[in-house]
This record gives structure tokens, sequence and C-alpha cells, in this order.
């Protein structure tokens, strides 16, 4: 008796990925040798210990179990069945996670997979740590690598695409993603980590991590590497080295207020801005824009911020706090004016006029992967575009718009976008039912 274990989130070398997302995956006889008609089968989160788990349920639903009981018919047709990945036990390594089908008592059936989450950069394994460097020094490649097409993404002359506007937060989500995407080929096991910049992080701001300055500014900030480090030869804009000096104590985390303003605020401050969209995205200010400006460096400002790796970390933290609050407040309607609108914030400025308020209208198409040249877009060749397919799913499409990056994990029934953070949960919202 054999059980085949099949999961739509798997690429085409039959590797398997999950998030916090429920995926309807579907069990079956394959060899019914010895089998009655239905084979009662158990599920069950089988993976190394330590390693991801998973959850199922018999719907889509957000109170899985790590068993799940099935009759399988004898003719090998298709059950299906309901898994995710089990919410703050996410996957180290591929394969640390498995589905495994038993029949009495006897193990007819393992689906080996990987729970791939992304995670606070101070929590990774050594291992975990060096694949994402490697991968994005691979990207690079010495500055003749695909990653100079996602700088010269963030530049002045895109800048009002996705800053100081509504859309900031969703074109930050699909930069990230399509980055990530990008690692993933090099190295699918990869995920970006993020810099929780309210809480020291001494493990990031290190030598075989990101990399120090010298002990003295008279020095420069050129970043070192110990030698063999995937980014000792870092490159941008031709023969840019890193660049990067902390202006705060590194083994703190940069001030929640300077002179009275608020600067790099903790996450409860940032959830308390307001649970309303207008409210919440003034956070571009603080703690996003003072988090660039905690450093001496490209990083400090936006048409030079992306020459710096710590640029992708700091923004899957923006990402997150953005995750964290919609969460928090059930912000994954896009049609509901809380979760996103035009309106200023409160007490704001409206920032200067763009016509149609092009690129940040919730049914607009985002730059560059829209490919546009059409003014107010950018009018140089796109670096990037169009967006790139996961091998485990075909979310946002080539060309996303802002709408598609707001219900990231498909709460509301689309598919998710393939990414999820350790610490914000999938959560039904009340009245959506399977
Ligand atoms: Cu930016």
């Amino acid at each position: 008796m054999r059980v085949e274990i099949e999961l739509p989130t798997t690429d085409s070398n039959n590797r398997a990925f999950l998030t916090w997302a429920p995926v309807k995956a579907t069990a079956r006889l394959a060899d019914s040798t010895g089998a009655s008609n239905p084979t009662g089968v158990t599920l069950q989160n089988a993976g190394q210990a330590g390693g991801g788990r998973v959850v199922f349920d018999t719907q889509r639903s957000d109170a899985g179990n790590s068993e799940l009981q099935l009759d399988l018919p004898i003719n090998g047709s298709k059950v299906e069945f309901w898994v995710a990945g089990e919410f703050q036990h996410p996957s180290s390594d591929y394969g640390d996670a498995a589905i495994e089908a038993f029949a009495s008592g006897a193990s007819v059936g393992r689906r080996e997979l990987m729970v791939r989450i992304r995670k606070d950069a101070t929590a990774l394994s050594a291992a975990e740590r060096d694949r994402f460097l490697l991968a994005i020094g691979k990207l690079n490649d010495a500055g003749q690598g695909p990653f100079q097409a996602f700088r010269d993404t963030h530049v002045d002359k895109s800048r009002s695409e996705a800053h100081g506007r509504p859309a900031f937060p969703p074109w930050h989500r699909a930069y990230l993603l399509d980055l990530e995407r990008e690692l993933q080929k090099i190295d699918f096991r990869v995920t970006l980590p993020y810099w929780r910049f309210d809480r020291p992080a001494p493990t990031l701001f290190a030598m075989d991590f990101l990399g120090m300055p010298p002990p003295q500014r008279a020095q420069g900030d050129v970043i070192h590497f110990p030698h063999g480090h995937a980014l000792e030869f870092w490159k941008t804009d031709g023969n840019d080295p890193i660049e990067r000096r902390p202006r705060y104590a590194i083994s703190g985390a940069p001030p929640q207020q300077v002179q009275g303003q608020d600067n790099v605020i903790s996450q409860q401050a940032t959830m308390a801005l307001g649970a309303t969209y207008p409210e919440f995205r003034w956070m571009e200010i603080a703690p996003h824009g003072s988090a660039h400006t905690s450093f001496d460096g490209p990083i400090n400002s936006v048409p030079t911020a992306a020459k710096d790796p710590l640029f992708f970390m700091l923004h899957a933290n923006v990402d997150r706090l953005w995750a964290f609050w919609q969460w928090l407040n059930h912000r994954t309607d896009p049609n509901d004016a809380a979760s996103f609108s035009l309106a200023v914030p409160p007490g704001q400025q409206p920032p200067p006029p763009r016509p149609g308020n092009i690129g940040h209208n919730l049914t607009d198409t985002m730059w560059p992967w829209n490919g546009s040249i059409t003014p107010p877009r950018p009018t140089f060749t796109p670096p990037r575009g169009p967006f790139p397919q996961s091998p485990i799913g075909s979310p946002p499409g080539a060309q996303p718009i802002v709408r598609d990056m707001i219900d990231y994990q498909g709460v509301r029934g689309a598919d998710a976008l393939g990414f999820d953070y350790d610490d914000v949960p999938f959560e039904l919202p009340a009245g959506v039912v399977a």
C-alpha cells in the first residue's frame, strides 16, 4: 500500500513549500495492494525535531491540527485536505518538515517539504545567514549581476512611484518580493531576513553578517568583511563598495526619540499610530525614515539607499510592521478604506500634485514591472519587469497592481503571495468562511 501526497505549492523539481497560509492538498492511494475500501489513513506532522511543522484541516482554517484522518477510496482518486505551516514553527532547511501517512500504524507515505518563512536576522542559524549572504552576493556578482537592476529601480527619478504617497507600503512589498524570488532562483531555501530596528542587533551589525566600518571615523566608512565573506566584493554603480557608519551605539537600538521627535519608534508605538491606513502609513517618516538616517552612508537617502544590502533587511521589517498591523487590525480587505486609502495622514500636508495620483490608486499598475515610460512614470527604461513568477505559484502576475499587495496571505480567498513573517500569523477575518 502506498499513499501519495500532493501540494499545489510544488516546484518543477518536486520541492514543496508552505507558509502559514493553508493550501488545498490531496492524498490518494497510489498503490492499493492490501487496502480495504475505503482505507482509513492518518496524516501526521512528521518533520525533524526543531524543524518546520505542519497542521491539517478538512477545510480552510486558521486552527489546524497536527493530525488528520482521511478515508481514501481504493480506486486511487484524490481526497482533498488543507495543510499549512504551524505558526512559530518555521523550517530552517529544506526537508526538515514533512507530512507522513499511516495506515493501521504503518507508514505508507511521506512528503518532505519546507515551511519557508521570513525571519528576524538575529534569529538565523549560521547556515541560514550564510545561505542568504551567498545568494545576495551572487545576485550582485561583484557589481556585474542582476542586482544592479534593483539598485537602478530605487532612484531619485522613481522616488514618487513609491514614496510620500499611499503606495509606499505596497510598492516596497512588491520590490522585496521581486528580489526574494531572484534570491530563491539561486537558493530555493532563502527568504529575506528582517532587521528589527527597534531592538539591538549586535549579530547583524557584525563582521560575519553585514560587515563593519573601520573603528575610527577618520579611516572612512567603507565596510570591511573578513576574507571569503560572500559580500567581500559587493559593488554597485560601477565600482562603489558598501559604505555605512552607524550614528548610534551599535550595541543598542537607534533612539526612539530625538529632541522630542519620533525617531525609530518601537513596534508598539508604530501600531499606536492608528488603526486606519492613512494614520499607519505615516510610519514612512518614523520609524522607517529614521531607521534609514540612523547611519551615515548611501542607506540614509532614497536615491542611494538600495546600494546597501541592509536596505532590504530594513525594508523587510517595514513590510513586517505593515503585515503585523494588518493582522492586528484585520486590514486585509482592499475595498475597506481603513485598509487602503488615498487620504493624507491626519494633520499632514499633501504631497506635491501628481496627475491622477498614478501608481497610487488601488487598481494602478506599479512601475517598473508595468514597463511604462509614460509620464508621470519615470521616462527611462524600467530596470525590472515583468514581475517574476514563483516556481510554486503565479500571483501576483507579471504586472502587479497596488491591490495585489494588500491581502498577501490570501485570507480573503485569493492565492497567497508566498511569503510570511515568523511573528505574523494567518488568521481568517470574522465572516470569511472556507
Ligand atoms: Cu524606498
